[in-house]
């Protein structure tokens, strides 16, 4: 594969680099409050998360509806003029961008971006009026032929979220390029395109107001080899929880991704957002990839869920595998989404059960799949 070294080199290049910024970067600690959590003496049934093509189109739009309805509400984080956030969905790519180098690469990495969905889910449940679950993208329909990758329900102009943008040109030796990326340029088609300003946070590490279209750069091979069924498969395969969330993250090379890399990298290529380690909730596809990366969690849970709602491991700081730094991850673990977000402080411990929905007062997630992956 052409550039396969370069850009291992060049990513790590980049993490080093974002490494020792991410030491500037304080995170913010949430004052806790309203947002997905125990709602005493409410009892709960959990929504159900569907796949974005067994929704209705009436379902499809009020979900859409809801998402341009965060995008378009202002901000809670303070002040606007030091942060570039502007809308309340810019709190939550806030969040990522500040801790991005505290929650990947570690065994927390599969409980935060668990709650950050969740989060995100209430936001659009509780301030913008939408009644359903967050969807997801079981990509693995998708991934088989590169062709059925870009005919993807999820890129359909009419009921999804648009496709791809136009080609932009990259210089051969780029480290950064995503084998096979076919775009680059503004998301032409579908809801969010034409607007020069639904983002407004990045590239990469910078918070300042910076206003910019929504971009892809669909790399379809690169998806079909990483979103695959057999990718799937061997990632569920995994006996334990540590090497099962190291599949699922894969190394940062291209040669390497797995699935995580797979859906960034297959929608986001080099120049759109999805491929922004820092930014990537900047593109709502971002959700939906994320539910189904949960979703993959969770059925490799349920397999052994009584053993599994307990198993948790893997380094508490970036790639400290051998825990030459600090140890690893514990159920006791604090998870923040920092205080715009206004939801809860939590533990690992208490996002291991996605249908856990106030029992005894102490649930925080409260949804299911309609249905998981098997062996
Ligand atoms: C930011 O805006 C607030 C409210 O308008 C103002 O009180 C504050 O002085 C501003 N801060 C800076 C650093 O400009
Ligand atoms: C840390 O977790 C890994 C798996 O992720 C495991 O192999 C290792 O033994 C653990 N280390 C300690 C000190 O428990
Ligand atoms: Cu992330």
């Amino acid at each position: 594969m052409a550039g396969g070294m370069g850009s291992r080199l060049g990513t790590w290049a980049v993490l080093v680099l974002c490494w020792t910024t991410a030491l500037t970067c304080a995170v913010p600690v949430g004052p806790g409050g309203p947002g997905p959590g125990p709602k005493p003496g409410k009892p709960e049934k959990p929504l159900v998360r569907k796949e974005w093509r067994t929704l209705s189109t009436p379902e499809k739009r009020s979900y859409i509806t809801a998402v341009k309805c965060l995008l378009a509400k202002p901000s809670q984080t303070t002040p606007f003029n030091t942060t570039g956030t502007f809308s309340r969905y810019d709190d939550l790519v806030y969040t990522h961008i500040q801790q991005t180098f505290q929650m990947h690469y570690t065994g927390h990495f599969l409980a935060w971006h668990r709650y950050f969905t969740a989060v995100y889910e209430s936001l659009l449940r509780d301030e913008c009026g939408y009644t359903g679950a967050q969807p997801y993208w079981d990509w693995t329909l998708d991934a088989v032929s590169p062709a059925a990758y870009v005919a993807s329900p999820v890129f359909d102009p009419v009921t999804g979220f648009g496709g791809n943008g136009p080609w932009v040109e990259t210089a051969p030796d780029d480290p950064f390029n995503v084998p096979g990326r076919t775009g680059g340029g503004c998301v032409s088609d579908g809801p969010f395109a034409g607007a020069d300003d639904l983002v407004h946070l990045g590239p990469g590490d910078s918070v300042a107001y910076n206003p910019q279209c929504l971009r892809r750069d669909l790399s379809p091979s690169f998806a079909s080899r990483w979103l695959s069924l057999d990718q799937t498969r061997l990632t569920l395969s995994q006996g334990d929880f540590g090497w099962f969330s190291r599949v699922v993250e894969g190394m940062p090379s291209f040669d390497a991704s797995g699935i995580h890399g797979g859906g960034h990298y297959g929608v986001g290529g080099r120049w759109g957002q999805m491929g922004d380690l820092y930014a990537s909730p900047c593109d709502p596809i971002f959700f939906l990839h994320h539910a189904n990366l949960d979703r993959v969690w969770w059925s490799w849970q349920k397999m052994d869920l009584k053993k599994r709602l307990t198993d948790i491991s893997g380094p508490i700081e970036l790639m400290d595998y051998g825990n030459e730094k600090t140890g690893n991850v514990t159920l006791a673990f604090p998870v923040s989404m920092g205080g715009p977000t206004t939801a809860a402080d939590v533990t690992v411990g208490d996002l291991m059960d996605i249908k856990a929905c106030g029992k005894g007062g102490k649930g925080v997630l409260c949804y299911d799949y309609d249905r998981v992956y098997t062996l």
